[in-house]
C-alpha cells in the first residue's frame, strides 16, 4: 500500500451553498470531482497528521462509494482515525454528537437531506468542525478558494473496507473505526429526557403514535429510541429501513411528501401523535390528530414547556430562530425575559452563538429544531422533546397548541416555494426587486402599507463576520412581513422561497386557516415582485 499525488484539474462549481455541496450524483461522478472537494476540506484543516475524523451519512446512493475514496484519501492525508457509522450511515445529529463526544477534529455529512436519492437524483457533502457544526461562512469559502486551485490530491491503492462490520481495521497507517451509528446518539437521548415518563406514556396502548421514517437514516434510530427503550409497540416506526433511493419518494417530511402519515393522523381513527423526519434525520414534522404543527409555533412551544424536560429544566440561556421564520417564539422568549437572536438561513450560523452559552435552543420554519446538545438541527431530538411534554402536561398535542395560541396570540405563517425556476429570470426578479427597496416605505399595496424594506445582512454578535443579502425583507405598518430569498440547497434551476407572517392577538381569531389569514400578503408579493410575470408560474409548487 502506498500514497499516491493524484494530478487533478479543478472544477468552478464547488461553492458550498445553505448546507455543504449538494449535485446530482452525475455531477459527483465526473472524474476527481469529489476527491478535489474532499481534498480542499482537508486542506481547510490545519493538520489532518494525527487527527480523527468522523464520516457518516444519510445512505443514500452513492454513500458507500464516496466513503471508499474518503478512507483512501484520508489515510493518504495522515490521519490517525476515522470513525465510520456502521453501513456508512450516520445521521445528520448523530455526525454531530459522536464528533463532540469523541471530541474529534471534525467530520464529512455525506447528504443532501430530504432531496431525493438515487442513480439520476441528488448527493452532496458537507464538513463539520470540532464543535461538530457546520463549518462557518470563513471557512466554506476558503474550501471553494482551494478547489479553484487544487492541483493534485492524494490518495493510496488500498483495497475497499468493509464497511458492514462493527471493528476496526488499519489503512496505511490509519485506523478505520467501524461504529455502531446508533447508540452513542440514542445514550445521549436518554440523558436529556424523562424516559421513564416517556415510557409509560408510550406503552399505554390508548396512545397511539406513529414516526414515518421516510425510508431514510432515522428509521434504526427511531426504532431504538421509540420501540425498544421507550416500548412503544413494534410497527410504530414505519418506513424504517433505510433505502438508497428513499423508497422512491422525497423524504421531506411536509403534509405532501408524508401523506402516508398524515392519513394515518386523520380518518375515523386518527393517531395521537404523528412526526417524520428526513433524509438525514435533522428536520421534523409533528401532528396531532388530525392536527397540523407548524414549525415556527413548535419552536416557540419547546421554549414554553422547557422546564418541563430534565435537560431544560434549570433554564433556557436565550433563543435564535432564523430570519423568514415567524416570530411566535420571540413572544415566549419576550415572556420568559431571556435574548432572542435572528439569524440568516442554515444551521452554520447558530454555532457560534450556541459555543458562547448565548442560546440553548433554536429553529428554522423549515421543521428544524435543535438545542445546544448537538450543533446540527435534530429531528429525533424534537419529536422527544414533544412526547416528554405531552407526557408531563398529560394533554393532546392539539389542546397544547390551542392553549399556547390563546396565552400569546397566534402568529400566523406560510412559505411558498417555486421550484425549478428559470435561474437566470429568478435571478432578475431578486435584483430589480432590490432596486426598489429603497424607495418602498410608504408604498400602498391593497390595503396593507409598507413600512420597511432591506436586503438582510448579518453581523455575526461573536465574532463580527458578517453575510449580506440573506433575504428580502418587507415589513407593513401592521407588523405583518413577507420574506423574498433563492434557496441554496438546490439542485437544478432556481427555487424561489418566499415567506409570509401575521401576528393576531386575539385569541377569539386565531383559528383560520393560514392561507386565508395571510391572502392579502400573498397577493402583496406578486405585485411587488412580479412573481408570476418573471417565473410564468400562477402558483406555488409547494406551500407549507
Ligand atoms: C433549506 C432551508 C434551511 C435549511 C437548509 C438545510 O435551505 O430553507 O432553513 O437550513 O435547507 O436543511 P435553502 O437555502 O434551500 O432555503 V437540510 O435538512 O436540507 O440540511
Ligand atoms: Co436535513
Amino acid at each position: 500500500m502506498s500514497i499516491i499525488t493524484v494530478a487533478t484539474s479543478t472544477y468552478d462549481d464547488q461553492r458550498p451553498g445553505t448546507s455543504g455541496l449538494r449535485k446530482k450524483v452525475v455531477v459527483f461522478q465526473q472524474p476527481h470531482y469529489l476527491e478535489n472537494f474532499v481534498q480542499a476540506i482537508f486542506n481547510s484543516i490545519e493538520t489532518c497528521q494525527g487527527q480523527t475524523l468522523v464520516v457518516g451519512g444519510d445512505g443514500r446512493y452513492y454513500n458507500r462509494q464516496a466513503i471508499q475514496t474518503i478512507i483512501r484519501m484520508a489515510a493518504a492525508n495522515g490521519f490517525a482515525k476515522l470513525i465510520i457509522g456502521q453501513g456508512g450511515i450516520l445521521s445528520t445529529p448523530a455526525v454531530s454528537c459522536v464528533i463532540r463526544k469523541y471530541q474529534t477534529i471534525g467530520g464529512i455529512v455525506l447528504s443532501a437531506s430530504h432531496n431525493p436519492g438515487g442513480p439520476d437524483e441528488d448527493f452532496g457533502i458537507k464538513f463539520n468542525g470540532s464543535n461538530g457544526g457546520p463549518a462557518t461562512e470563513k471557512v466554506t469559502e476558503a474550501i471553494f478558494a482551494t478547489t479553484k486551485s487544487l492541483e493534485h490530491y492524494l490518495s493510496c491503492d488500498s483495497a475497499d473496507v468493509d464497511l458492514d462490520t462493527i471493528g476496526s481495521t488499519q489503512v496505511l497507517n490509519t485506523e478505520i473505526s467501524i461504529i455502531d451509528p446508533v447508540s452513542d446518539y440514542a445514550d445521549l437521548m436518554e440523558e436529556l429526557f424523562d424516559f421513564e415518563k416517556m415510557r409509560s406514556l408510550l406503552s399505554n396502548r390508548r396512545f397511539k403514535m406513529c414516526f414515518d421514517a421516510m425510508h431514510a437514516v432515522t428509521g434504526p434510530y427511531a426504532i431504538e429510541i421509540l420501540e425498544k427503550r421507550l416500548g412503544a409497540p413494534e410497527g410504530t416506526v414505519m418506513n424504517g429501513v433505510p433505502s438508497e433511493n428513499f423508497g422512491g419518494g422525497h423524504p421531506d417530511p411536509n403534509l405532501v411528501h408524508a401523506h402516508e402519515l398524515v392519513e394515518r393522523m386523520n380518518g375515523t381513527e386518527p393517531l395521537a401523535f404523528g412526526a417524520a423526519s428526513d433524509g438525514d434525520g435533522d428536520r421534523n414534522m409533528v401532528l396531532g390528530s388530525g392536527f397540523y404543527i407548524n414549525p415556527c409555533d413548535s419552536l416557540a412551544l419547546l421554549l414554553d414547556n422547557a422546564h418541563l424536560v430534565p435537560a431544560y429544566k434549570e433554564g433556557v440561556a436565550g433563543v435564535a430562530r432564523s430570519m423568514p421564520t415567524g416570530r411566535a417564539v420571540d413572544r415566549v422568549a419576550a415572556a420568559l425575559e431571556i435574548p432572542c437572536y435572528e439569524t440568516p438561513t442554515g444551521w452554520k450560523f447558530f454555532g457560534n452563538l450556541m459555543d458562547a452559552g448565548k442560546i440553548t435552543l433554536c429553529g428554522e420554519e423549515s421543521f428544524g429544531t435543535g438545542s445546544s446538545h448537538v450543533r446540527e438541527k435534530d429531528g429525533l431530538w424534537a419529536v422527544l422533546f414533544w412526547l416528554n411534554i405531552v407526557a408531563e402536561r398529560n394533554q393532546p398535542a392539539r389542546t397544547i397548541v390551542r392553549e399556547h395560541w390563546s396565552k400569546y396570540g397566534r402568529d400566523y405563517f406560510s412559505r411558498h416555494d417555486y421550484e425549478n425556476v428559470d435561474s437566470a429570470k429568478a435571478s432578475e426578479m431578486i435584483e430589480q426587486l432590490r432596486t426598489k427597496l429603497s424607495t418602498m416605505a410608504g408604498q400602498q399595496v391593497g390595503d396593507l402599507t409598507v413600512e420597511s424594506a432591506d436586503d438582510y445582512h448579518y453581523i455575526d454578535p461573536i465574532d463580527g463576520s458578517e453575510s449580506a443579502k440573506q433575504g428580502i425583507r418587507i415589513l407593513f405598518t401592521d407588523g405583518s412581513r413577507i420574506v423574498m430569498r433563492l434557496s441554496g440547497t438546490g439542485t437544478s434551476g432556481a427555487t424561489l422561497r418566499v415567506y409570509f407572517d401575521r401576528y393576531e392577538g386575539d385569541p377569539f381569531h386565531v383559528s383560520h386557516d393560514p392561507q386565508k389569514a395571510l391572502a392579502d400578503l400573498i397577493i402583496a408579493a406578486d405585485q411587488l415582485a412580479g412573481i408570476s410575470a418573471f417565473t410564468g408560474r400562477q402558483k406555488p409548487d409547494v406551500i407549507t
